[in-house]
């Protein structure tokens, strides 16, 4: 019998029953709910809204977290296969559940306190409260020690100044969990829509994630009270530490997006004849095939086995920037080759390859570019920061 030319490794069995479910559970929802609507919602540049009520339904909003916050416990290998089957559908959809769960609510229950938990996350994980994520600055991304936002302490209350950009969820979120300089360190704050002298502003003309919004977020002496500040971090580590969580599901995400452009390139180079045969029988096109299932496998066992060491409780941060740069590059490389074996047919959004590939352009480089990423491991290696 012919291996899955998605599982060519049966990665599937070293998964529980649990774990099967939810990928099973998630996959339904990309093929039933997803993928009938996601190529007019790119074309459109649309965030499909309407999907969030089933997203929260499903339990795949703060999966990860306690039951008592509207979490259902998840380990970190379901967080994955949730991202992987989700960013089969788009990496926009992605990136949603991404920002809501491990850069929104995972701050609010690290760093927050228990009123603080109570009073924003089981809204969240019902999809009643959306979050955004205020960490990159228009000067430089990369560099975010570099934080110009401040916040200033006056009387009761904090008062934040400056701006972010490229904002996923900007103008769709109800609160953003927003970095910014104090005399005491960069700390994190609630920013309720509303409060006066908080803008946020849609970026238009995007090329690439146009399923999911992307904005600006503007702060002119934005009054925010104490008991909005998350008291129990300080210093980079805050931000960087919600990284770390939405990096892991990142390392996962992209093998969904590499397998639907395989499988799409798969039945087309089977029916597509030229020459007078299949361009599937061409050498050409089988060296071209093995080599993105030889790829993806190698992701699989890759994800698999960090899944495992997060949940050991083992996972370092340059193990997820190792992830995050293979699986990125392998997706991207995957989805534009699989373009080329569409032909022009590959260059419209009736095919996925195109959208995907252009999707990918962000995921390689949020979350820490390629080049950030390929530094952390250099700085492993050498004990030598190159940045
Ligand atoms: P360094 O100054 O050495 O460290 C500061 C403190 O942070 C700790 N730390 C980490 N903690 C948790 N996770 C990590 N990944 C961490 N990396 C560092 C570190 O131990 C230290 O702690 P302490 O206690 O000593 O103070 O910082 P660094 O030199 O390691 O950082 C440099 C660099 C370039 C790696 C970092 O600045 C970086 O990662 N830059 C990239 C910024 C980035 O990724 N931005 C992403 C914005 S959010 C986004 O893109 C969302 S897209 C979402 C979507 O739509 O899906
Ligand atoms: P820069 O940091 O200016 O980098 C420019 C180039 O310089 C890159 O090629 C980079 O690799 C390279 N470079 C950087 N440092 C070095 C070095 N030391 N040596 C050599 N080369 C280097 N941010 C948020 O806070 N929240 C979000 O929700 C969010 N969502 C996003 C959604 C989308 C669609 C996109 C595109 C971005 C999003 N981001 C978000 C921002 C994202 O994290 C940044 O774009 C990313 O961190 C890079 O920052 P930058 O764009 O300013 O590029």
């Amino acid at each position: 019998m012919a291996l899955p030319f998605n599982d060519l490794y049966d990665v599937r069995s070293l998964l529980s029953e649990e774990e099967c479910a939810v990928q099973d559970t998630v996959a339904r929802f990309t093929n039933e709910r997803v993928l009938p609507i996601i190529g007019d919602a790119f074309d459109q540049g649309r965030f499909p809204k309407e999907l969030v009520p089933e997203i929260a339904e499903l339990g795949l909003l703060g999966s990860s977290l306690p039951e008592q916050y509207g979490g259902h416990g998840l380990n970190a290998v379901s967080y994955g296969l949730i991202c992987q089957e989700l960013e089969r559908g788009d990496s926009g959809i992605r990136s949603f559940v991404s920002v809501q769960s491990s850069l929104c609510m995972y701050p609010i229950y690290a760093y927050g306190t228990e009123e603080q938990r109570m009073r924003w996350l089981p809204d969240m994980a019902a999809g009643k409260v959306i979050g955004c994520f205020g960490l990159t600055e228009p000067h430089g991304g990369s560099d975010p020690a570099n934080m110009k936002t401040t916040a200033r302490k006056d009387g009761g209350d904090w008062v934040l100044n400056g701006s972010k950009m490229w904002i996923t969820n900007g103008n769709v979120a109800d609160i953003a969990i927003v970095w910014a300089q104090t005399d005491d360190g960069i700390q994190g704050f609630v920013v309720e829509k509303g409060m006066a002298g908080f803008a946020a502003q849609e970026i238009k003309h995007k090329m690439s994630l146009r399923a999911s919004v992307t904005s600006s977020l503007f702060f002119d002496n934005v009054r925010v009270p104490e008991a909005n500040r998350l008291p129990n971090v300080k210093g980079l580590k805050g931000p960087l530490g919600c990284l770390t969580q939405a990096r892991y599901g990142i390392t996962w995400g992209p093998i969904g997006a590499a397998i639907a452009c395989l499988d799409e390139a798969l039945n087309y180079s089977k029916e597509r004849i030229l020459f007078e045969r299949p361009v599937a029988a061409t050498q050409s096109a089988q060296l071209k095939l093995a080599d993105m299932a030889r790829r993806i496998t190698m992701g699989q066992l890759l994800v698999i086995q960090l899944g495992r060491l997060k949940d050991a409780g083992r996972m370092v941060p340059a193990q997820v920037s190792l992830a995050k740069w293979n699986n990125c590059r392998m997706a991207i490389d995957i989805a534009r080759q699989c373009r080329d074996l569409l032909g022009g047919a590959g260059i419209t959004t009736e095919h996925c390859a195109i959208r995907h590939a252009l999707n990918l352009e962000s995921v390689i480089t949020y979350e820490g570019t390629e080049t950030v990423h390929q530094l952390v491991i250099g700085r492993e290696l050498t004990g030598i920061s190159a940045f």
